[in-house]
């Protein structure tokens, strides 16, 4: 006979679900193939819908996720063009993101240099609950962070390390007017409220001891500028997504947790013991007002705060030490529980704020819960017991009602402008499309394969746009000819606009998109930058003139400055530098026209080449380390003397006594302090 442990004993009812699960993403995997491609017929109008005529640009900037490669990929929709990609968390070799001097502190932590992350939720700005079109927040859901591109330039300016959090997976996420970016922490961690951060716990107190935080990060109207505000530390759950609310739920934000049994091993089983686990509800306002009224605590903390400069493009970090923490037993009105099918993944909130979805990934049906409902629960004090001194609802009592067997594995949803909701399902590969007030299933569309988010422009707004959808999958298969075993992942964009939904496109995408935003071309394109004004550089090592390039030793380091034009560098000769130097090339880029960037590359260089564009210094750090003469060029076919565009640096032997010499064309005389080695 056989004797189950008491786990076991625990687990194995739950296997058969689990077992169901895993079963279904195996034969929706290998039964992907021939039948599927034939429901998937793209009628021929399809091709006229996405097509843009060469020279004409799309009608929306999308930004889609990497994931594991740190960047954002810009698309333009309908086309599925690939416009651009935007190093963040990752150092970009292509335009020495990361490797070059002004951008190194971007990536700073207090754990030293971390460069990479895994990039999950792109987020537009807001003013008045709609994407304004200036920066895009992102989260990096490793080594914890929330980063700011500035969509003038599309690059990265700005990122935060969150402290007391670990896997900042619920972020970021703007309220209405931008005026908190929120960022929940996924895993909780023992903190330690008296020295700050983690501290040393075992892990067999992690009932006890372990603490999630959620993150809010106050943001400048104008630049964007982020600060940490305060912290509020919640129950040891995970935390997995994050809505805010809209109009009546304005001053909401929505968490949904999972391992609410805070199990710390083989959390596929032990997670899921509960049959429910909660959607958190924080009024987001009411915090503040706590924290401000002087509710809040003061803990030690250590985080890197990095921002790059407007006028020197230089990145500069700065050590935060503390950080101030709201506890929610103390705080009443702050926050609350609904329980929510088990181990949910995404919420999302309807365009009227009236509706909340909890995509619960191992539920039969799709709850959706009613915020008025919620407010007079709230009211009439009908709660179902406390966690942690958090009241937490009955189920019934904020409930609208649930979308009966939409699919299997609903991860995320979003909403159109006629009043439906889109989930994704992750196990049976379909989007769903269902009707908010009266959840009924509408219609269905297979793709290929496993979707993890989808995106309608404006969908997590309260005004949707309801043309076009992007649905972005987990697994291809057999969908692209075979590139090994791995194998890209990919978009697909559906037309919504009719009843029916309609496949348009697909296309492959960088690494792995998990969410993605768009906005209307119009909102971003107008204030694109062309270049920057070379009157504007203030960086310490830019030189606005040929005639003032330069070289320098001190000691064993030589600073190099230099400049690029149209086809040369200045200087283009350089004699002096002896193996074991430090070689910093400050390349400043004296165009001053749209689209026309120089490269700068040194033969043996340990880094990159680095981009320099119109108008701006970059750096770029070298350590010869064999005498010889190194050729330098330039990396970007700039004109049609783009190859001519190069030059040597001599290396010398270590105590040579080569004097330091640079000249383009004609020689300059060498100041004589500059010419001697220490
Ligand atoms: S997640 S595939 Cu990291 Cu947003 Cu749901
Ligand atoms: Cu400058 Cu090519």
């Amino acid at each position: 006979m056989e004797v189950l442990d008491p786990i076991s004993r625990l687990i194995a009812p739950r296997l058969g679900f689990m077992l169901m699960l895993i079963v279904g993403v195996v034969l929706q995997g290998c039964g992907g193939g021939d039948e599927s491609k034939k429901s998937d017929v793209v009628d021929s109008e399809a091709s006229a819908a996405v097509y843009v005529p060469p020279g004409q640009h799309d009608e929306y900037y999308s930004f889609l996720s990497g994931g594991f490669n740190g960047q954002v990929s810009v698309y333009g929709l309908p086309s599925g063009r690939l416009l651009k990609v935007i190093p963040v968390f990752s150092q970009f070799a292509e335009n020495g993101y990361g490797y070059n001097e002004e951008s190194k502190p971007m990536l700073m932590t207090s754990h030293g240099f971390v460069p990479w992350d895994d990039l999950h939720h792109p987020k537009l700005s807001r003013t008045d609950g709609l994407a304004d079109g200036k920066f895009l927040y992102v989260n990096g859901n490793n080594t914890p962070r929330v980063a700011k591109v500035d969509l003038a330039t599309f690059e990265t300016v700005e990122i935060m390390e969150i402290p007391n959090s670990a896997g900042n997976h619920c972020s970021p996420y703007p309220t209405n007017n931008n005026e908190y970016i929120l960022a929940g922490t996924r895993f909780s961690v023992p903190l330690d409220l008296e020295k700050g951060g983690m501290g040393d716990a075992s892990l067999e107190e992690y009932k006890d001891k372990f603490r999630g935080s959620i993150s809010f990060i106050k943001t400048n109207e104008e630049d964007g500028h982020m600060e940490l505000d305060f912290q509020v530390l919640v129950p040891g759950f995970d935390y997995d997504l994050a809505n805010g609310g809209k109009g009546p739920s304005e001053d909401w934000v929505f968490f949904t947790t999972y391992n609410t049994e805070k199990s710390r091993t083989l959390k596929e089983l032990g997670a899921s013991q509960n049959d429910r686990d909660y959607l958190a509800a924080i009024n987001w306002k009411l915090a503040a007002k706590y924290a401000a009224e002087g509710k809040a605590h003061e803990m030690p903390a250590n985080y890197y705060h990095n921002i790059k400069d407007h006028g020197s493009h230089q990145a500069k970090s700065n050590v935060i030490k503390k950080v101030r923490y709201l506890l929610p037993e103390e705080c009443p009105g702050m926050m609350y529980l609904i329980p929510a099918p088990k181990s949910p993944h995404g919420i999302d909130v309807d365009p009227t704020g009236e509706y909340m979805v909890v995509n619960g990934k191992l539920a039969s049906s799709l709850p959706v819960f009613s915020f008025s409902k919620m407010q007079k629960a709230i009211e009439n004090k009908d709660f179902d017991g406390e966690v942690n001194g958090i009241p937490v609802f009955k189920y019934e009592s904020v409930l609208y009602g649930e979308v009966k067997e939409p699919g299997l594995g609903p991860l995320h949803t979003e909403f159109d402008d006629k009043g439906n909701g889109y989930s994704t399902m992750f196990v049976s590969s379909e989007v769903v499309k269902w009707n908010v007030k009266d959840l009924q299933v509408l219609d269905r569309i297979p793709v290929y394969y496993s979707p993890g988010h989808l995106m309608i422009p404006g969908g997590d707004t309260k005004e949707p746009n309801g043309k076009y959808l992007v649905v972005m999958n987990k697994i291809t298969k057999d969908r692209y000819l075979p590139t090994g075993p791995e194998l890209v992942h990919a978009a697909q964009l559906i037309d919504i606009s009719g009843d029916k939904m309609r496949l348009l496109l697909d296309f492959p995408t960088l690494a792995e998109p998990h969410y993605a935003q768009a906005i209307a071309a119009d909102k971003v394109a107008p204030n694109s930058v062309k270049f920057y004004k070379l009157g504007d550089n203030t960086h310490p090592d830019a030189v606005k003139k040929e005639s003032d390039a330069s070289v320098t030793r001190q000691g064993r380091t030589v600073k190099i400055k230099m400049t690029s034009i149209r086809s040369h560098f200045t200087p283009d000769n350089i004699e002096g530098v002896q193996v074991g130097d430090t070689v910093i090339f400050h390349v400043t880029n004296l165009e001053q026209d749209w689209d026309v960037p120089h490269g700068f590359a040194v033969m043996g260089a340990n880094n990159s080449e680095t981009l320099i564009m119109p108008g701006a210094t970059q750096s770029l750090r070298w350590v010869p380390k064999q005498p010889g003469v190194y050729p330098f060029y330039c990396t970007d076919f700039c004109s049609a003397l783009h190859q001519e565009m190069q030059g040597y640096v001599r290396v010398s032997p270590r105590g040579s006594n080569v004097p330091i010499k640079f000249s383009t064309g004609e020689k300059r005389p060498v100041p004589p302090a500059q010419a001697s080695v220490n």
